[in-house]
Order: structure tokens, then sequence, then C-alpha cells
């Protein structure tokens, strides 16, 4: 079976036309209307003139997305982030995870029957931005940035448009996975950049470099010890893609993570004593 072949061989398996363009329409909806909702309640105002929601389609108006983000995350990377965590529990975006086409390419690779349960941790949508080099992510094994001691493999695809080379597609390194643990340095968060742990140079020399440039449609499954990177996105267009780990939940060491949602707001105490008095 290539699948496995591929996963065993490479690090790596791209499958084709995965994903549904209703589901790509769908994601822009509600990208789009996030967007308005961010303008509205930070009462910002825009030089250049909008559609509304109901004005919208997808792919026409992808441009006009890009720009209102852009326009967003020039008054503040707050707003985008917040998009991105809202995106991320989107019952659109749990149905774009969920597809059974990825359930079961994933359990297929993991070779897992089909009940064991599959525990996704952080999916996400990132929006890579034109010219950022400040959330690009250097060269890295994804081991050391998730859950620990967990069996799982990633997985990654382009939203919205094609990944390429120009927009900063993933890179990987082939047959990286086979070497087990790289060497690599672990640096703190600076002004330029998030903490990372950054796989020393001399290693990535010995690999053959591919940027995988994909269609709308096309998932990427791949290893955890899979060393990869962004590429720097060059174009004038916001780079979406897909993101997340699914674990297997019969591995000896699995452990489910807390999750820890935090207000950005106020805290639940302090929204009690806001309506206290009311409380007849
Ligand atoms: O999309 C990217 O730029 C890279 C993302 C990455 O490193 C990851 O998905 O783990
Ligand atoms: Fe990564």
């Amino acid at each position: 079976m290539n699948k496995i072949k591929d996963f065993k061989e490479n690090g790596f398996y791209v499958e084709k036309s995965v994903i549904p363009i209703s589901l790509q329409e769908e994601l822009f909806l509600t990208f789009y209307d996030l967007a308005l909702s961010s303008l509205n309640r930070n009462k910002i105002k825009l030089d250049f003139e909008i559609k509304n929601i109901n004005e919208v389609s997808f792919p026409n108006d992808i441009l006009i997305l890009d720009k209102i983000l852009s326009a967003l995350l020039e008054h503040s990377n707050d707003h985008i982030a917040e998009i991105y965590d809202t995106v991320a529990y989107s019952s659109t975006f749990l149905k774009f995870i969920s597809l059974p086409k990825i359930e079961g390419t994933v359990r297929e690779l993991l070779s897992l029957e089909k009940h064991t349960p599959l525990y996704s941790a952080t999916h996400r949508i990132r929006m890579d931005f034109p010219k950022d080099v400040k959330r690009k992510a250097g060269w890295h094994q994804e081991i050391f940035y998730t859950l620990p001691e967990a069996r799982f493999l990633q997985t990654w695809a382009p939203v919205l448009r094609d990944s390429t080379v120009d927009n900063g597609t993933l890179g990987v390194c082939k047959k990286s996975h086979l070497n087990g643990i790289a060497e690599q340095t672990w640096e703190e968060e600076r002004k330029d950049y998030a903490t990372r742990i950054t796989i020393d140079e001399k290693v990535i020399e010995q690999y053959e470099q591919i940027d995988v440039s994909m269609e709308l449609g096309d998932v990427i499954y791949f290893d955890p010890h899979l060393i990869h990177r962004s590429g720097y996105n060059s174009s004038q267009q916001v780079r979406y893609s897909q993101v997340g780990m699914w674990n297997d939940c019969s591995y000896k060491d699995f452990r489910a993570p807390k999750p820890d949602f935090i207000s950005r707001t106020i805290s639940l105490r302090e929204n009690y004593e806001k309506y206290k008095n009311s409380i007849k």
C-alpha cells in the first residue's frame, strides 16, 4: 500500500482531494464574519470599501478577507490572535478536521483499530501574513512542541488557497524522521521571535529539502520526528494553513492535558460580582 510505504519511508504522505470545496467556502465565511465582528467590536474604521457578509463569495473575495485581516493586524496582533482562537473551536473547523477520510487515513498510518479514540491536540488554522518573519517556524521536530511522550501524527493542509513556494508553504527534510531526535537548541522568546527549538544547520544539510506545494483539498500527514519548517511568504497574500496533531489514546503513556480556557475579559468571580446585586 502506497500510503503506508510513503509515510514510513519518507516520513510523510500527501493525500489528494480530501477536503470538499464546500467546507472551504464555509470556512471562508467563518473567517469573514469573525473579521467583520472584530472590526465592529474594536471600532476600527477602514480606508477602503468592504462588502457585507451577504455580498461576498468564495473564492472571488479572498483578497478582501486578506485586506481586512491585514488591517486588523496593523491595529493589534491581539485581534488576529482572537480570530485564530475562535476559528479553532468553530463548528465548521471541527467538521473540517474530523472528515471521515482524514480520520481513516490517520488510523491506517498509526495502525489503529476503528474503536481506538483519537485525541485532537491544538488543531488550528495558521494565518501567515506577507513578509512576516516573526511567526515563521525554523527547522524543528514537532515532538518538542506538543504533548510529552505522545504517539501521534501531524496533519497540515492548505486552506482557502493553494500553498505554494511563493506564499511560504511547508518545507520538509525527506526521511529525516528515520534518525530520531536531531541536535537542536532551545531559545527563549525574544522581541523578534517566539520560543523556538531549532535544529542545527549541519543536520539539515544531510537531507533532501522539499517545499511541499499543495492544492486546495490536499492533506499532508507526517511523522512526529520529521524535520519541517515554514517557508517565507514573499507573496502579497495571506497563507492559511490547517495544523494539528492526532494522538493515539490507547498508547500507554498518553495522558490528556487539562484544557486551560482563560477569559479574555473578566474572571468568573468578577462576572458573578457584577450580577450579584440583581440576584433575587
Ligand atoms: O505552516 C507552517 O508555517 C509551519 C507549521 C508547522 O511547523 C507545524 O504545523 O507544525
Ligand atoms: Fe511544526
